[in-house]
């Protein structure tokens, strides 16, 4: 039998806006950071941007901060990293995503979102590593997310919260960063629960219904993130193209191979992104 989970977001009866509103004002203790601006979470290959947008005020272990868990995958990093930034404003990197398919429910998988605007945050930033479907992405192949199409079945809202999810992924935004990177392409990110990559017919599903992005992440934060009032804007990193468009098989080695590959010329694009943000 596991140990009964001290995580309040396991509990039933806990509301989880509470939980992020204790976690906001223990990352503002423990970074000396009383409001954060803008909040970042950094998946597969992203993690060297941290490093670039400014300077480290704080690094403190996501376990620190209550609802938070330990990170699940091999190469994700379990660290709230507090960020000045060059021209004063304060950025929260999330370096440990909770992932739809540990199974902890979606109280967890949003928590970091939900945790980035009780601090303050106004602008969401989400990356991940995925699978591309149009064939010309080769990996290491940034790309922004333009809309996306949730295949977990599931949503972050509780009860009947109707959340408009219009330009979800801000145009605005979108437009910003391509005056950074003008050949920046964009795609439909597909979350699929995962842990198991698709099928090749399940890829060529995601693509007849207008999916371009393959990934296990994103969409069910950008819902959370919406709903907290954030304007939003989100990054794939194409680490493999996805299963049947290319011929090999996937690995998750190729994955944190591709993504160290990019890791500097994606993190300088972030970096520039979030100073023209
Ligand atoms: I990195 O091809 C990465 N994450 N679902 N499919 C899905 N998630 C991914 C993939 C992929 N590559």
């Amino acid at each position: 039998m596991a140990a009964p989970s001290s995580n309040p977001l396991d509990l039933p009866d806990t509301d989880p806006f509470e939980v992020a509103r204790d976690a906001a004002a223990q990352i503002a203790d423990l970074t000396g950071v009383a409001q954060h601006d803008i909040a970042l979470t950094l998946g597969s290959g992203w993690g060297k941007a941290a490093d670039l947008i400014g300077e480290t005020v704080a690094n403190i272990p996501a376990t620190d901060v209550v609802g938070f868990g330990m990170p699940a995958v091999p190469g994700h990093v379990g660290t709230l990293r507090s960020i000045l930034l060059p021209d004063g404003r304060h950025a929260l990197v999330i370096g440990a995503r909770t992932h739809y398919y540990e199974g902890h429910g979606v109280r967890r998988v949003v928590h970091s979102v939900r945790t980035a605007a009780a601090t303050g945050a106004k602008v969401m930033v989400l990356t991940n590593g995925a699978g591309g479907i149009k064939e010309h992405w080769t990996p290491g192949t940034p790309v922004l997310i333009s809309d996306h199409i949730n295949l977990t079945a599931d949503s972050p809202l509780e009860g009947a919260t109707f959340i408009d999810l219009t330009d979800l992924y801000s145009a605005r935004l979108r437009a910003l960063a391509r005056e950074v990177d003008s050949s920046l392409d964009d795609g439909v990110y597909v979350q699929f629960r995962g842990p198991h990559y698709e099928t090749p017919a399940e890829v060529q599903m995601a693509k007849a219904i207008g999916g371009h992005i393959v990934g296990m992440s994103t969409a069910l934060e950008a819902i959370a993130a919406r709903e907290a009032g954030m304007e939003i804007i989100g990054f794939s990193l194409i680490t493999n193209l996805a299963a049947g468009i290319q011929k090999t098989p996937l690995s998750h080695a190729e994955v944190i191979e591709a993504g160290k590959n990019a890791e500097a010329a994606i993190g300088d694009l972030l970096a520039r992104v979030v100073t023209a943000l």
